[in-house]
């Protein structure tokens, strides 16, 4: 593996899975192959989870670590070409991610979408340049479209935990909240999902209000539905989630009633365990019941993301 920024990226994901739960079982298996090895993380965006665990995972690989909060300590950057730098940014991305990788061999970016511009969120113009200018390999600690240290978690957390015969299924469920959240977690996610029903490990529907459609892209083979109570029937997974429209792009539409998970939804599962990247807004996106609640997975899920970051350094190291 050269880069880490989808699914697209990995060879073998079954393969990935097992190396994150072995590293589980031996955290401090492979402390020489970051030795001397630095990784930088560049956030222009907030992070508690993203930032601790793949910084944890940097350093039970024996590597040194770096952070660099952009938006808060770095200067303004500029991205566009042959603009006179004249207003209010001092840098331009070309020399900033090109002196980032002077000092580090692996570079960790997180860059959420504006959501303005449905064309530049998704031709990942800033993550692109970013990943051409810098020269070393990228990890994306989530981008505008996408957040895969976050979906190789939950891929892991659903192949540890799951002891059924047959296959699970895994069900995305739409959810509300009051601000305009990106589709990168979701997006992600339904490919991660997409791939692994293609590997006939698990099947998988993506439940949503009308208008709330992600990129086709992102959901090849998902299986699509507007009815909550009927998506949830005989679920084994729920990935809870918010975010805003594809289609009117950035948008909030409405607030939906009825969309909150409760215990009382629960009930036509399979006893469904229950999945959030977290942060997540109590009793607006999930209610408190469910994540105080036997069948909340979201802590144990948030542990796993320790693991997931550790296999992929551990392939992006054994590749440098
Ligand atoms: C972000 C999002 O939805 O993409 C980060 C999630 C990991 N969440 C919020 O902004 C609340
Ligand atoms: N799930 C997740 O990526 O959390 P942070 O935004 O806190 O990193």
């Amino acid at each position: 593996m050269k880069q880490f920024t989808s699914v697209h990226d990995v060879e073998d994901i079954k393969a990935l899975v097992a190396a994150a739960l072995a590293l589980k079982e031996s955290p401090y298996a492979h402390q020489g192959l970051g030795k001397n090895k630095t990784i930088g993380l560049v956030f222009l965006n907030p992070s508690l989870r993203t930032r601790l665990s793949t910084q944890k995972a940097a350093l039970n690989l024996g590597m040194n670590v770096m952070v660099m909060n952009m938006d808060k300590e770095g200067w303004a950057l500029e991205t566009q070409d042959g603009v006179v730098m004249n207003g209010g940014t001092v840098e331009h991305i070309r020399e900033a991610a090109a002196v980032m990788g002077q000092y580090c061999d692996i570079l960790g970016l997180r860059s959420f979408p504006k959501l303005q511009s449905k064309e530049e969120d998704y031709s990942e113009d800033f993550f692109n340049k970013f990943i051409s200018y810098c020269g070393v390999p990228v990890v994306s600690l989530e981008s505008a479209t996408r957040h895969p240290l976050q979906s190789l978690t939950d891929l892991v957390t659903i192949s540890e935990t799951w002891k059924g015969v047959a296959k699970p299924k895994v069900v995305l469920a739409w959810a509300p909240h009051i601000k305009a959240l990106p589709q990168a977690v979701p997006n992600s996610f339904s490919e991660w999902m997409c791939k692994a029903q293609q590997e006939d490990l698990l099947d998988f529907t993506i439940v949503q209000p009308k208008g709330y459609e992600l990129n086709e892209d992102f959901t090849p083979g998902a299986a699509i539905s507007y009815n909550l109570d009927e998506a949830l029937e005989g679920a084994d997974y729920i990935y809870v989630k918010n975010w805003s429209s594809y289609k009117e792009y950035g948008k909030v539409l409405t607030y939906p009633e009825g969309w909150m998970l409760t215990n009382e939804k629960l009930k036509g599962t399979n006893d469904a365990k229950v999945m959030h990247c977290l942060p997540v807004r109590r009793d607006l996106e999930l209610s408190s019941e469910v994540l105080d609640g036997p069948n909340s997975l979201v802590i144990h899920e948030a542990g796993n993301r320790l693991w997931a970051a550790q296999a992929v350094l551990k392939q992006l190291l054994e590749n440098l």
